[in-house]
């Protein structure tokens, strides 16, 4: 398995900066994702033993790079992965977040944000087989530009995770499915690369309907990059609160980096620097 295996094709790159998502199949086999789902379920199970099935959280999630999942906190690390953000965003960009997620039921529209300053990408591997009517995500093509990207919101598209509707259903009728867009049919395996600032949704939720995702960002070059960056960090605490993530972000058994790989140093430092493992540690 050699870094050039895995790097994006030029053709590759223009679709996802054209379109905003990149879709990759088999990349993962099923050895693998058998290994995965038996870490997940596991830490899932340890999760639901030690918390209040009382607290309030949106669903359950927490950060993968603990060693209670060894298997998925090393895929960061694998060229599969990282490679394409090196290729996608810059060889400084580094991982932000690595989460697992057990979504309870659907998501609704929205971007995970709406800076063109920062940019950043996220890789979702979705654990169990997606259909259009079984959770699978969609996308909306070309949603992570201008002007597209804010016309979606006003015309009311923009909701938040649970039951409330967006504007747009509201008043016409039009439910979340009949947006056009492109639906992530996937079996696991695959995974689908998207600039955060795309419009996605998923529905046809169930109760543990699982993904696992690997965000990178950016490493900012301009003041206005930077001052981006900086206002992401300070929301933070809002973020963990309204998220609920379950253990840290970023564990020290992680940043211990035993094997002294000069990537994960990298990405330590730059996660440091800007201050994610204080807000995300504490
Ligand atoms: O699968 C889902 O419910 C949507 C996931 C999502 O919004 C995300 O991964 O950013």
């Amino acid at each position: 398995m050699t870094q050039e295996d895995y790097r994006l094709t030029e053709e590759q790159i223009q679709l996802f900066e054209v379109f905003g998502f990149l879709v990759r199949r088999n990349l993962f086999s099923p050895e693998e994702m058998n290994r995965i789902n038996e870490e997940f379920g596991r830490r899932l199970a340890s999760i639901l033993e030690e918390t209040d099935p009382e607290e309030n959280r949106l669903f359950n999630n927490w950060g993968n790079r603990t060693p209670e999942t060894p298997f998925i906190a090393s895929l960061l690390e694998d060229p599969r992965i990282y490679l394409p953000a090196e290729q996608l965003l810059d060889e400084e960009s580094f991982p932000v977040h690595s989460n697992a997620n057990s979504y309870e039921n659907s998501t609704n529209w929205h971007p995970d944000w709406s800076d063109p300053h920062l940019l950043a990408i996220k890789n979702v591997m979705y654990l169990q087989p997606t259909t259009a009517d079984r959770g699978a995500l969609r996308v909306i093509p070309g949603a992570h530009k201008n002007s597209l990207h804010d016309e979606l919101r006003r015309i009311g598209l923009g909701s938040t995770f649970g039951p409330k509707k967006a504007r747009i259903s509201e008043e016409s009728g039009l439910s979340g499915e009949d947006i056009p867009c492109y639906v992530f049919s996937s079996n696991p395996g695959d995974v689908i690369i998207f600039n955060q600032m795309t419009w996605h949704a998923a529905f046809g939720g169930y109760r543990d309907r699982r993904s696992c995702t690997f965000n990178f960002y950016g490493t900012p070059r301009t003041p206005e990059a930077a001052a981006s960056m900086r206002k992401v960090v300070e929301h933070i605490p809002d973020i963990k609160k309204y998220l609920g993530t379950v253990g840290l972000q970023y564990h020290p058994w992680w940043l211990e980096n035993p094997e002294k790989s000069p990537r994960r140093a990298r990405w330590i430092r730059c996660l440091e620097e800007w201050g994610f493992v204080d807000a995300y540690n504490s």
